[in-house]
């Protein structure tokens, strides 16, 4: 065995032994995987469907067809929306619809890092801040923990009339309204890119309100990773009111990339076929129970946390759990001590986090990878309250033993 087999099979082995709770991780379909290594890898296809560069494309443009016709099937309930599959992943996703519809000086408006936005929303660091200016809108404080602050919203948009507002979120438990942002949004003139990476499981099973509207009540623009809730392979799907097509998929080839990833827009397609249900995921449970398993159990991993004593940042209404950490914590060391543990989970930045981006003051726990592997809410909760004890600093020998014993005993499709 060559040694990069050595290290699959290693990794293989330290997956399936470990506890899951990175929310932005899933494990999808052995089907998918199999189509992500399958022979559409080989195949070059620069262009769309119906007009390709290179000969040997009916195939590819066959599989490309049915697997946006899914992705629309399965988010487009407006028929207003068309889909590009083309793109890598979420990042560059983004950066397309930046690339279409804004010039140099344009002005963007987005949730901050430290309130649950994402590094591709023009965060401080993002090299495409030398082209555009951005701004953000925050939360404010509610019985419930933080949620997007509706006024500063309302007053960020009149005061810089952004040409673009991003909604969308990486580490943000709360629900919201995708209709009622997108008509303040369009009502200011502005355009809407809704980023639901972190949530299209559950906005394809109705578990979240849909920024797929008429009109103004809907995103102008449309992008998701499909390897997080969708619980597909690592890629991306960007959708786009239909006028605004053309324009998309010029800025995708032959504006900024070569030839599709045709593996990739397979296994997509496998993941969009599961969530249809014309497909199952090995455990054959519809993709809709799925979700609500998950949700479900992220309220019982943090009912556990709670029963600790650890602090909620805002009560979760989707797949993540964000915890406050005390003071004196160093996130990393706790991120590394957990994982000594057995337990994955990443430390994150809280609303108002004092810390650095290296040292923040959150930890993110999400249970959508446990739920694929079947875990049920007496672990989810016994889980919580195992990891809350070693966040206060006790318990860490009780944290290893359960993960052991729980590693064994959950799923392992592969
Ligand atoms: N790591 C992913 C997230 O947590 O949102 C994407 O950057």
């Amino acid at each position: 065995m060559n040694k990069l087999f050595e290290l699959t099979k290693k990794e293989a082995d330290k997956q399936r032994s470990s506890i899951n709770l990175i929310a932005s991780e899933n494990y999808p379909s052995p089907k998918v995987l199999e189509l992500l290594g399958s022979i559409w890898n080989d195949k070059y296809a620069e262009g769309y469907p119906g007009k390709r560069y290179y000969a040997g494309n009916l195939l590819a443009d066959e599989l490309e067809e049915f697997v946006c016709h899914k992705a629309l099937q399965v988010f487009d309930k407006t028929n207003q929306y068309g889909v590009n599959v083309q793109v890598l992943s979420g990042s560059p996703a983004n950066m397309m619809v930046y690339f279409t519809i804004l010039e140099p000086g344009d002005t963007v408006l987005s949730l901050d890092l430290n309130s649950g936005g994402h590094l591709s929303h023009l965060h401080a660091t993002s090299s495409l801040n030398k082209f555009y200016n951005h701004q953000n809108y925050g939360l404010a404080k509610t019985a419930e923990g933080y949620e997007i602050d509706l006024e500063d919203f309302k007053s960020k948009l009149a005061k810089i009339k952004p040409r673009l507002v991003i909604i969308g979120f990486s580490a943000y438990p709360r629900q919201y309204q995708f209709s009622k942002l997108c008509e303040i949004a369009h009502d200011n003139g502005s355009l809407v890119l809704a980023d639901i990476s972190h949530i299209s499981g559950l906005v394809a099973t109705g578990n979240h309100s849909t920024p797929f509207g008429s009109n103004d009540a809907g995103a102008d623009f449309i992008t998701t990773t499909t390897h997080k809730t969708l619980r597909g392979p690592r890629s991306a799907m960007l959708f786009a009111k239909k006028e605004y097509m053309p324009a998309i998929n010029k800025t995708i080839f032959p504006g900024t990339s070569g030839g599709p990833h045709l593996n990739q827009i397979a296994a997509v397609g496998q993941a969009l076929l599961e969530v249809a249900g014309d497909d199952t995921y090995p455990d054959k449970k519809p993709f809709g129970d799925y979700i609500k398993a998950v949700m479900a159990n992220t309220q019982a991993l943090q009912k556990g946390l709670e029963s600790s004593g650890v602090e909620i940042v805002s009560r979760t209404q989707n797949h993540i759990a964000l915890v406050k950490l005390p003071e004196s914590t160093d996130s990393l060391e706790l991120q590394e001590l957990l994982e000594r543990a057995g337990v994955l989970t990443n430390r994150n930045a809280i609303p108002n986090d004092m810390g650095s981006a290296w040292r923040p003051g959150g930890l993110r726990l999400g249970a959508a990878a446990l739920t694929s592997r079947g875990i049920d809410l007496k672990k989810s909760e016994e889980l919580g309250a195992l990891v809350g004890s070693v966040i206060l600093g006790e318990g860490i020998e009780q944290l290893k033993a359960f993960s052991l014993a729980l590693g064994d005993q959950l799923a392992w499709w592969y």
